[in-house]
């Protein structure tokens, strides 16, 4: 039982498909306590089954991370219920669908401090707000995507918002580690959820990455939660400011493996065979 011991409050769950809730299951079948969170009214219904599952209990709480007075309400909730907690995992993200297709260059003002106030300010507002009751040896989990440092198709003004928060989690990891706090992102594989379905053309994202990745395949929720169980756990205690791919390996390719078809038109190479 690797997160024996641990407590720990996990935000962003939306439903089942949400990479938070692969995370928070890895956690408890490792031993962890865990509290989750919940955006508004319509998630709490949704989430309530999800929150009995985790066993949380009573630790079922709002939070609405654009409302100051919420991670306020939710830091006296922790605080009260679970004394003090030992990890933090930010799985939110936000854009307005402006920002998520068409021309990068043609979008608001108004979209743009909204993706980065929710997707990156939050993170740094969480833990400023949760350290009084973080302990010694705490681990803050954030979750990020390739498109944070290349282009991506559509991934416009979350892309933006990725290279912030990834430079956010070094900068933060910088800064807190003389508080022996850890602070790590994985930079995650596409990935099928209510948060991608927002995404212009996703499933052809999904087709591309599972065809071009060493592995030939996309992650799953279960393989991104024990690699982030592993980073909220005392296992990877020499570890912060870290970036780490859970991708299929996408990452590392320089170069697509791309077939071509009967007319000579380079097509994708289904499970790296070529035509
Ligand atoms: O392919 C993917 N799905 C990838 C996702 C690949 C790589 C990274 N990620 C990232 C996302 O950008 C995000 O940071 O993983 C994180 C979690 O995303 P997810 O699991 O794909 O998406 P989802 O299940 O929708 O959970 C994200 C949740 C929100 O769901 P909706 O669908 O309502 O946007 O973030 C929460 C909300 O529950 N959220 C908020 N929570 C508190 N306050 C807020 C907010 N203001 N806004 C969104």
């Amino acid at each position: 039982m690797i997160m024996k011991g641990k407590k720990g409050v996990i935000l962003g769950i939306a439903n089942k498909k949400s990479i938070a809730y692969g995370i928070a299951k890895a956690c408890q079948e490792q031993g962890a306590e865990i509290a989750i969170t919940f955006l508004n009214e319509r998630f709490e219904k949704k989430l309530s089954p999800i929150a009995e599952e985790l066993a949380c209990g009573a630790k079922f709480y709002p939070c609405d991370v654009s409302k100051a007075e919420e991670i306020t309400a939710l830091k006296e909730s922790l605080a009260q219920d679970m004394g003090e907690i030992d990890f933090i995992v930010h799985s939110i993200a936000f854009a307005p669908k402006e920002g998520l297709s068409g021309r990068f260059y043609d979008m608001s003002k108004e979209a743009f401090d909204v993706a980065m106030d929710i997707s990156v300010y939050s993170l740094i507002e969480i833990i400023r707000e949760l350290k009084p009751i973080l302990s010694k040896n705490s681990s803050v989990l954030t979750l990020s995507y390739y498109g944070g440092v290349k282009y991506i198709p559509n991934y416009n003004l979350m892309g933006v918002a990725k290279a912030a928060l990834e430079m956010t989690t070094k900068y933060l990891a910088e800064d807190l580690g003389r508080d022996g706090i850890r602070v790590n992102a994985i930079s995650a594989g596409p990935i099928k959820t209510l948060a991608s379905a927002g995404i212009g053309d996703f499933s052809f994202m999904l087709k591309w990455n599972a065809a071009h990745a060493p592995l030939k395949s996309n992650v799953t929720i279960n393989q991104v939660g024990n690699s982030g169980m592993y980073l909220l756990s005392d296992l990877s205690s020499g570890v912060t400011g870290e970036i780490h791919y859970v991708d299929a390996g996408y990452n590392i390719m320089g170069m697509p493996a791309v077939a071509f078809d009967e007319e000579g038109k380079p097509c994708i190479a289904w499970n790296g065979e070529s035509k």
